[in-house]
């Protein structure tokens, strides 16, 4: 059955893996399924005909038959529940797996998300500096705790699951700040995570899309 995911015909990032279609190529690449990506450009997203799709206009979804999802944390569930690959069999360690999925997106994202939005939206207003510190504090504060339950580990438990790729993308979006680096544990971690030759190809396939396209004005 053809898998066919929404993705941004124009990113900001111009393909460079922080756009969320991101977490969906690199779940199918290391579950083996080949998928085909419909792009869509801003004004597209919020059309009737994608909008039936996802209710609040956004990228990505996911297509397969009948079935039609949005939410990245549903998106890559499904996949890790169909196809093997990204969960483990023994039901524990499955749990804790989601557990982690859980985690990257409910305990982790929001304060990244919050950080880099004050910075790209707030960085010119007048109480952007005195605000700055407590966001940076709220990211500091979830990146030690991760990277002191880490610690010489390879994977969050055990062996590589959906709980490392979700995490491992919510953490990419906090390089940009540069405080991941300050975190030499986590830096390794996603290091390890991108050496990966699925994270390698769905990087490249995201990043081909803007390849083609002449740089913004
Ligand atoms: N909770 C949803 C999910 O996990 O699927 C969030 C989906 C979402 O935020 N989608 C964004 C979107 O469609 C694209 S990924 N935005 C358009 C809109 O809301 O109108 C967020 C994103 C996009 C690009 C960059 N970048 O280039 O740096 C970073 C993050």
């Amino acid at each position: 059955m053809t898998i066919t995911i929404t993705a941004f015909e124009n990113s900001p990032d111009r393909g460079r893996g922080l756009a969320r279609d991101m977490r969906v190529r690199w779940a199918l690449e290391e579950v083996g399924q080949p998928y085909a990506v419909r792009l869509l450009s801003f004004a597209a997203m919020k059309e009737p005909a994608h909008l039936a799709l996802h209710p609040f206009g956004q990228i990505p979804t996911y297509e397969e038959g009948d079935l039609a999802l949005f939410e990245t944390g549903a998106i890559i569930l499904h996949i890790a529940g169909r196809y093997p690959g990204l969960l483990p069999d023994d039901a524990d360690a499955r749990a804790r797996a989601i557990m982690w999925m859980f985690a990257a997106l409910n305990t982790m994202e929001p304060p990244i998300v919050e950080l880099g939005m004050a910075t790209l939206l707030e960085s010119r207003e007048d109480w952007y500096e005195r605000r700055l510190p407590m966001l940076q504090d709220g990211v500091r504060n979830r990146l030690g705790q991760l990277s002191r339950y880490l610690g010489d580990a390879d994977w969050l438990d055990g062996v590589f699951s959906a709980g490392d790729l979700m995490m491992v993308q919510v953490l990419v979006r906090s390089e940009s700040s540069g405080l991941l680096a300050e975190y030499p544990i986590l830096a390794a971690y996603l290091a390890r995570a991108k050496a990966r030759p699925a994270f390698q190809r769905a990087f490249a396939a995201q990043l081909a899309v803007f390849m083609d396209q002449s740089p913004p004005d």
